[in-house]
This record gives C-alpha cells, sequence and structure tokens, in this order.
C-alpha cells in the first residue's frame, strides 16, 4: 500500500515509519525542508525510544522518503497541530487540518482513503472535512473515504502503544471505516473499535476531560481542606479505599497539550450544556494563583526573600515546559518580587546544580514530580537559609530532618509531618 502521512511531529512520524517498516511505501511530508532533508539522511529530530532504529531500517528498505509536498498515495494520514483558537471558548483551530487536505485534494483518485488522526472537534469531520472533499465533486463514502482515528499514546512508549494500544476508527459511513481499518491492519495489534465519526472525535476529547474534571475535583478539595483544616491527602487515601471511588490528585495546576487543551474543543461546541467543564478548566487554571498564595504566606513568615522551584515542567520524568503551570508559577512569583532559583535535571537550558539552586533559599517549591526530588539530600538543605519545603505533588519520600516538610495534607498546619 502507498502512504502519505501529512505532519511528521510526535504522532505522525512515528506512525509513517511504522507503515514502512511493516513494508509499505510511505512518503512523509512536512513544511520543515530541515527536517524533511535530515529525515532522509536518518537524523531525527524529536527523541522517542526504538524510532531511531526504526527509521534507519525503513529508510534501508527504501520504504519511506520525506519531502515538503505530498505525492499520490492510496492512504492519507493527517497529523499536524489543531491548537486552541483564541476566541471566547478556545476553540479547535483546524486550520493546519485544512490546509493539509488542500495540499492533497490535487492527488486524490477514486478509492482513496483519508483518515484524519489530529484531535479536532466533535463533528469536524462532517461539517469541515466532508464538505471540503465533496467541493472537488467525489461522493463521500463512494469514491473517497474519510474516517477520524484519533492517536492514545504516551510520549516515551509510542512505538510499542501505536502497535499495541486498542484504536478507535471512526468513518463517515461504514464503508469508510472498513477502508481505514483495513490501513491501520498494516501493524496494529490492539483492538479495532469501528465508530462513527463523531463518536470518535468526543470520545478522544472525553478521555483527557474525564481526567481534567477529576483533578479540578482533587484541587478543589485540596482548597476545602485548607481551609477546614483538614488532611486532604489523607482524605483521598482513605476515599479511595472504596472499590468504585478514584480521586484523583492535586497538584500545581494542569499542564501538557492534551489535558489543558481538548476540553475546549468540547465546551466550544456546546457551551451552555458543558458548565462543569467550564468550571473544572477554571479551577485548575486557578491553581497557579493558589501556589503562589501559599508561598507569599509562607515567605511571609520568613526574612529571606529566595524561593527555589524543583521542576518546571508540566509533568515528571520528562523536559517538555509547553503549557506548565511550573513556568507560570515562576513568572508569579518573579512579579511578586521573589528571588527565583531553578533546579530541573531533566530541562537542557537549566544550568544550576541542586546545591546552587538552594543556597540562601528559604523555601524548596517542588512542581515536578521528576524522580531525582524524591529523595533530597541534605547538601541541598543545608544551603538553605530557612529550610522549609512545599512540595505540591507529594512526592517527596525522605528530606532531611531539619526541613519542615509540608504538602497538600499538612500546609495548614505549618509543622513536620511525622512520617512522609
Ligand atoms: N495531574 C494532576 N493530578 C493527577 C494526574 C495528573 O495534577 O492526579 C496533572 C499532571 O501533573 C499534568 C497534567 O495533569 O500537569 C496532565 O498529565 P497526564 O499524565 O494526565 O496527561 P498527558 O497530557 O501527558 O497525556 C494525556 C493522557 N490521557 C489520559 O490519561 C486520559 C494520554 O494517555 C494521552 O495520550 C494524551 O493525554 C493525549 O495525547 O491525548
Amino acid at each position: 500500500m502507498k502512504i502519505t502521512v501529512v505532519g511528521l511531529g510526535y504522532i505522525g512520524l512515528p506512525t509513517a515509519i511504522l507503515f514502512a517498516k511493516y513494508g509499505n511505501t510511505v512518503a512523509g511530508v512536512d513544511l520543515s525542508p530541515i527536517m524533511t532533508e535530515n529525515l532522509n539522511a536518518g537524523h531525527l529530530h524529536i527523541e522517542e525510544p526504538g524510532l531511531a532504529e526504526d527509521l534507519q531500517q525503513a529508510l534501508a528498505l527504501g520504504n519511506f522518503h520525506a519531502s515538503t509536498t505530498p505525492v499520490s498515495a492510496d492512504a492519507y494520514i493527517i497529523a499536524v497541530p489543531t491548537p486552541n483558537k483564541y476566541d471566547l471558548y478556545k476553540s479547535c483551530n483546524t486550520a493546519y487540518v485544512e490546509s493539509a487536505l488542500m495540499s492533497i485534494i490535487p492527488h486524490l483518485k477514486k478509492n482513496d482513503t483519508i483518515i484524519v488522526e489530529s484531535t479536532i472537534a466533535p463533528r469536524t469531520m462532517r461539517d469541515i472535512v466532508q464538505p471540503m472533499i465533496e467541493n472537488e465533486g467525489f461522493t463521500v463514502g463512494e469514491d473517497i473515504y474519510l474516517a477520524h482515528c484519533p492517536e492514545r499514546v504516551l510520549p516515551g512508549n509510542i512505538m510499542h502503544e501505536l502497535v499495541h494500544n486498542p484504536r478507535i476508527i471512526g468513518g463517515i459511513t461504514t464503508k469508510c471505516t472498513e477502508k481505514a481499518a483495513a490501513v491501520y491492519g498494516a501493524f496494529v495489534e490492539g483492538e479495532i473499535i469501528k465508530a462513527e465519526a463523531g463518536e470518535a472525535e468526543l470520545s478522544k476529547l472525553m478521555e483527557n476531560t474525564y481526567r481534567d474534571v477529576n483533578i479540578a475535583l482533587a484541587n478543589e478539595l485540596a482548597k476545602i481542606s485548607n481551609h477546614l483544616e483538614i488532611d486532604a491527602l489523607r482524605v483521598i487515601e482513605m476515599a479511595n479505599k472504596h472499590p468504585r471511588v478514584n480521586l484523583h490528585q492535586p497538584g500545581p495546576g494542569v499542564g501538557g497539550h492534551c489535558l489543558a487543551v481538548d476540553p475546549y474543543f468540547v465546551i466550544a461546541a456546546a457551551p451552555e450544556q458543558s458548565p462543569l467543564m467550564q468550571v473544572a478548566r477554571e479551577v485548575n487554571n486557578s491553581m497557579p494563583t493558589h501556589v503562589v498564595s501559599q508561598v507569599k504566606a509562607l515567605m511571609a513568615e520568613q526574612d529571606g526573600n529566595r524561593v527555589t522551584i524543583f521542576g518546571l515542567t508540566y509533568k515528571g520524568n520528562i523536559d517538555d515546559t509547553r503549557e506548565s503551570p511550573a513556568m507560570e508559577i515562576k513568572e508569579m512569583l518573579i512579579e511578586s518580587g521573589f528571588d527565583v532559583k531553578t533546579f530541573d535535571p531533566h530541562v537542557a537550558s537549566e544550568i544550576l546544580t541542586g546545591e546552587e539552586a538552594c543556597e540562601d533559599s528559604s523555601l524548596i517549591l517542588v512542581l515536578s514530580d521528576h524522580s531525582e526530588f524524591r529523595d533530597i539530600p541534605a547538601s541541598y538543605t543545608d544551603k538553605m537559609r530557612h529550610q522549609i519545603l512545599f512540595d505540591t505533588k507529594n512526592m517527596v519520600q525522605t528530606v532531611s530532618d531539619d526541613v519542615t516538610y509540608l504538602n497538600y495534607g499538612n500546609l495548614h498546619t505549618r509543622k513536620r509531618v511525622i512520617s512522609i
């Protein structure tokens, strides 16, 4: 099968390489000429375990070629970004999807399949993609087949998950679903779930909205418990002993390009029907301000002005600072006049060591759950002016007895907990 993949990012590139590895002739398309040239020379622009080896294999087989313009194929896969728009409800910006479609339209012929993998708002396939194709004189479901197949992989494990995760295939018609399922049959070993396009669009968005709303509930509980002087973390632990309860964990806010983005696509499509999702977004967006006000209260009791942030990424053990609440908190603390030092062993631009970042500091503020922060050496905290640590991720396991350890469970006490 000949496959053209438009968009060679975190999802498009691994997908293209897997199709090539499994014997298909794949054209990878991206706007960046430097990137496509590098790929043809075997050099990657993203880090993903196993991808470099598979790229070499695909190139050696002669099955993969990258270029800046699409070539004719039997199936086209669109994996371009869909950011939020800057409108009232931060709706889904489909401009890249539309320009990718425009670029493949001149190559379309009867019987071709077009699959959109980009995360899109509900009804995008029916209201935007289908009319674009039918305006060219094709009949969807009869001579061109359209489907939305959302991806659900975790960076760091993409090559495995693309093959083994269940895959939702949402066609405009049953025939569209069948045609798209046959394309993925090339390498997907997970369950193929056949659906209608709108169901596929909304199910992907609801996976991340489910998590966002549940995290908002945990964050709200952290605020309630602080106000009522009750240990929120113990409450969560105990409530979760119930077999049907799974309270999530509070934190400094919700970041990344999925949870902090996808719920808006649903909200914008049905604003009057989605008050809960909107409030959940507000609660999660309020967390950086909440953390900063707690820091201000803690620092008001000290004579120092230096705050040391541990972790700038949106979650642990990654190097991604995009949409990170930690970055927002850092800026707010600087604006509030604090002398802010940062320590993040996963972020290449961060140059301070733990010792250097802690020197003369009055507070360590843990914002990402990197494994390196599980055990905080005394050599870090010995250098502090005041030995206080506020762990917003509840992840520190050991820290010197001289340190006042605070988390969402005991923040109200301002005292060291007996065991952590
Ligand atoms: N977070 C909390 N409390 C929690 C769990 C997470 O505050 O109890 C925070 C994290 O610190 C982080 C944010 O939420 O800031 C998001 O982290 P995440 O690990 O939940 O999600 P992502 O955005 O890295 O990946 C999600 C995943 N979706 C689900 O778990 C439903 C992933 O499987 C998807 O592939 C990805 O979105 C995607 O591409 O849609």
